[in-house]
């Protein structure tokens, strides 16, 4: 079916409306990161450059690295940018952007986020990385679409309410699990493995207190607590619940990777996050060109 100029919205020269993007300047491989000064950090590694743009938050960068074509763009922050951000890149891979209809061969995308965290455990140490075998998701996207059920981990979901006895005035949390080839391409002894607990702030939600008392005050001690099947809750963030989600119901293949910048159980910080974040960029860039 058609789509209403309201629905998908395009800008005069024909590109999505947030991202600024036309459908050939979209690779298959995409690299999401949150902070947009991230992405000339990533891209410059590439061999070539061929599009830049930007718009808000959400700059983009398209080019090649050992002659794979990579598109790396920024989200900004949080699972209501990955809402948009998500939704348009689909529409470029797979909607007619000048009828409006679903494509008939539709177009994987591999989705590879590359961001920053806290940990939950004091085994998990600044700077290193943690792979996310699932995203718990604590910010209620997915329950805005109607194939969430289809996608869900309910059982691991199921473990987690009882577990947590979880507050109902609140965003059911959901679950989501990573790709599986993903998950294996980028893993190795550099790395860990966890389930990432995605936040829809970075205060309150993820417990800290600043002036506002968190509710519940104990959330990190509930998350850090919780296992299912010998997965643990590793990591605080705020995109991957979404990014897994979307990705799983639109047909991409999703993984999230994500620098340990915090360690919430100990109360550190990196001394130097802008050198572990580098070494995360080109570990997942080796990874993924080279394997
Ligand atoms: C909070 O500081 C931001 O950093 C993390 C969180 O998910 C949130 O977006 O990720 P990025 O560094 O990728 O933005």
């Amino acid at each position: 079916m058609n789509k209403a100029a309201s629905e998908l919205v395009l800008n005069p020269d024909g590109s999505v409306y947030h991202c600024n993007i036309l459908p050939e300047q979209l690779a298959d491989l995409v690299i999401t990161v949150g902070d947009p000064d991230r992405v000339e950090k990533v891209s410059q590694y590439f061999d070539e450059i061929e599009f830049k743009t930007r718009k808000r938050e959400i700059v983009t960068h398209t080019g090649s690295l050992n002659g794979r074509r990579i598109t790396v763009i920024s989200t900004g922050m949080g699972t209501d940018n990955i809402d948009i951000v998500f939704s348009e890149l689909d529409a470029l891979a797979n909607i007619d952007l000048k009828t409006g209809e679903i494509k008939e061969d539709l177009r994987q995308l591999q989705f590879v986020r590359l961001g920053t965290s806290g940990a939950l455990h004091q085994d998990i140490p600044v700077d290193s990385v943690v792979l996310s075998s699932h995203g718990l998701g604590m910010d209620g996207l997915l329950h805005f679409y109607e194939d969430s059920l289809m996608v869900r981990d309910l059982d691991m979901e199921e473990a987690f309410y009882e577990h947590a006895d979880w507050d109902d005035s609140k965003a059911v949390p959901y679950v989501v699990k990573s790709s599986t080839e993903l998950l294996e391409q980028l893993s190795s002894d550099q790395t860990i493995n966890g389930i990432t607990a995605t936040a829809l702030g970075f205060y309150g939600p993820q417990g800290r207190n600043l002036r506002l008392a968190p509710h519940p005050v104990d959330i990190n001690e509930i998350l850090s607590s919780f296992s299912h099947n010998d997965h643990r809750i590793t990591n605080f963030e705020m995109e991957t619940s979404g990014i897994y989600g979307l990705a799983a119901m639109m047909g991409h293949e999703a993984l999230s990777v994500n620098c340990i910048v915090a360690n919430r159980a100990l109360g550190e910080f990196s001394k130097d996050s802008f050198k572990s974040v580098d070494k995360m960029i080109q570990y997942a860039l080796e990874k993924l060109t080279n394997s």
